[in-house]
């Protein structure tokens, strides 16, 4: 068993999804994530350790591999792509409450901004290490990520921005957003953000990459 964890966890590292798929050259032919997920399921092992001993490594080593600039966006869509498959045999079990996840985090690209490549990669990089996102979107106003919080009492908000002339709708959010909900962690990032404005704005984090807002909130949980 733990032998089909550790090839799960090659699986999403490395991207690949299922046995059909062509990608990496070097696993050609061999099963993909599709696969071993469904047949770790099938062998009785609980949707919680395929998580946390199969998705989740492999998605923190690509993590790290990106961080050091080993890896680039494509090939971590690649794992998201993998990790997603294997989610899709994984999420009813969640879903029905029979497996726990770390958190919720609700993310969205501030309001004015359409940039959501980056968003959606960090979005990723967080559900592929264990919590659930809630994704608002682009162009997010104070409201919707006030609502959302509301409606998921103790999630953490992220909010990404690609404009300079964006950032003043993030300083915006993040009052708005601590004012509704004394206590709410907010993280910021994005090209343009760095530390000094996120501490200029009050917010609780600053990460440049994903790999920085997971470990922020696993240090959290
Ligand atoms: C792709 C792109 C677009 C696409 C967006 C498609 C999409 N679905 O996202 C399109 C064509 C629509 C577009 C439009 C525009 N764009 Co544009 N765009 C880019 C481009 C080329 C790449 C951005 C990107 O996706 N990078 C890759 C991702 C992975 O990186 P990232 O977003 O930085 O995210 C990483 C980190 O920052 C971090 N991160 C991101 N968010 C968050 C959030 C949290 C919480 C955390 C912890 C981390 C984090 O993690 C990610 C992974 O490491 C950049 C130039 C560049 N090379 O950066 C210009 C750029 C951002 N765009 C720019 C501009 C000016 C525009 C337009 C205004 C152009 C125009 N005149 O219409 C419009 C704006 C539309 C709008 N209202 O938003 C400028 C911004 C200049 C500035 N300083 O403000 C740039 C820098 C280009 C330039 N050099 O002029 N754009």
């Amino acid at each position: 068993m733990s032998e089909l964890l550790q090839k799960l966890s090659e699986c999403v590292e490395f991207g690949k999804g299922n046995k059909a798929a062509p990608y990496p050259p070097q696993m050609r032919g061999e099963d993909g994530a599709d696969e071993i997920a469904k047949q770790l399921l099938e062998t009785g092992v609980p949707p919680q350790q395929i998580l946390t001993l199969g998705l989740m490594p492999g998605m923190e080593r690509i993590g790290i591999k990106f961080r050091e600039n080993k890896v680039f966006v494509p090939q971590v869509l690649m794992s998201a792509k993998a990790m997603n498959t294997a989610m899709s045999h994984l999420k009813p079990f969640f879903l029905s409450g029979e497996a726990k996840q770390k958190g919720t985090v609700i993310i969205g690209t501030v309001e004015g901004d359409l940039h959501d490549i980056g968003k959606n990669l960090v979005a990723m990089m967080v559900e592929g290490n264990g919590y659930k996102v809630v994704d608002l979107g682009v162009d997010v106003k104070s409201d919707q990520f006030v609502n959302s919080l509301k409606e998921n009492p103790g999630a953490f908000v992220g909010l990404s921005a690609l404009l300079t002339t964006t950032m003043p709708s993030m300083e915006k959010i993040t009052k708005a957003v601590k004012e509704a909900v004394p206590g709410a962690k907010v993280a910021v990032g994005g090209a343009p953000v760095t530390q000094e404005f996120c501490n200029k704005i009050g917010a609780d984090i600053y990460s440049r990459d994903p790999q920085g807002l997971v470990e922020f909130l696993n240090a959290m949980v």
